[in-house]
């Protein structure tokens, strides 16, 4: 797929989920630095600049996405010459690509720790974060009874479904406003993350913030499954995190908007660090309060620096 093929794509949530269209933007660049058939290094980083505006622009809330792009530019330069500065792009875009993936499989052998056999577990929206500490907890052979939510209006929960199903998991599927019902039996709420602020706060699928809420009022742990590019350097500046809000065809058909009427559509939120027990990510459990931390020393101040 080409570079605008890619920025379309996850415009259009074809590409979706927050790792995902991080994987797939560090993907696209690394192509587009490999099709350079030049040898112009000014001609080629004006180029992956121009691609990386471009995929930035796609969707605006998940750190993942500007973290991945970030990292794929780490140490690059135009003065390096055309030839290594093509190897350093392609080098960075494996690394990250790599690492994000093993990031998720790590993430699952920790988290499955925090279930228990015989445990209710619920989770929102489709994370391959969270589904991997429930499907790791499932191979260790723990029963569980899995609830998904639906996730209007894109309704993830149904691949939720078809992913837990897929490894022999027979979960349930909920509609969004039945989760404080179901609050009072479950065990454990599990969530992926689209970014995570300097001051531990959740930025995640719309919705998740009322599922904290009830599971808070409920005293059930509320982890969230979180690779470490979901952390904001961003916020550590201030900056605050723009939620994307999409056309409200998504939510309803226009025929069905009587004259006058409005349509809303946020698609994330945010839920406060007082209501997260424990992020899990691939260089540990830590509370929200530790995201200050985690920034620093896992993404580094050059990163951080590199703004633009
Ligand atoms: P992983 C998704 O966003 C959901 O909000 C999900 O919780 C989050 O990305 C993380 O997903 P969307 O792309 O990276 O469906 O854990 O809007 O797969």
């Amino acid at each position: 797929m080409s570079l605008e093929g890619t920025a379309v794509s996850i415009k259009s949530m074809e590409i979706r989920g927050a790792a995902e269209i991080a994987r797939r933007a560090a993907d696209a660049l690394r192509q587009e630095a490999l099709e350079y058939q030049g040898h112009d290094a000014k001609e080629l980083w004006a180029r992956m600049q121009r691609g990386k505006g471009m995929l930035l622009a796609s969707r605006p809330t998940a750190v993942s996405l500007w973290n991945g792009v970030q990292a794929v530019f780490k140490g690059a330069s135009p003065e390096m010459g055309s030839d290594v500065l093509r190897r350093t792009l392609v080098s960075n875009a494996d690394t990250f690509i790599k690492r994000a993936n093993e990031a998720v499989d790590i993430i699952g052998r920790m988290g499955s720790k925090r279930i228990r056999d015989g445990d209710w577990v619920l989770t929102h929206c489709n994370s391959k974060a969270a589904l991997s500490v429930i499907i790791q907890a499932h191979k260790e052979g723990k029963k569980m009874e899995v609830f998904a939510t639906e996730s209007r209006p894109w309704r993830q929960g149904l691949l939720t479904l078809r992913d837990l199903a897929f490894v022999g998991i027979e979960p349930t599927l909920i509609v969004d406003s039945a989760a404080r019902w179901l609050m009072k039996d479950v065990d454990v709420v599990v969530v992926g993350a689209d970014t995570i602020c300097s001051n531990g706060a959740l930025i995640n699928k719309i919705g998740t913030s009322q599922i904290a809420l009830a599971a808070h009022e409920a005293r059930v742990p509320f982890l969230v499954a979180a690779e470490t590019f979901k952390f904001s350097p961003k916020t550590m500046y201030g900056e605050l995190v723009e939620i994307e809000e999409r056309d409200s065809s998504e939510v309803v058909r226009p025929d069905e908007v009587p004259a006058g009427a409005k349509i809303l559509n946020p698609v994330f939120d945010a839920t406060p660090p007082e209501y997260i027990d424990a992020i899990i990510t691939e260089v540990g459990l830590v509370p929200p309060s530790a995201a200050y931390e985690i920034i620093v020393k896992e993404l580094g101040h050059e990163f951080i620096f590199e703004r633009n």
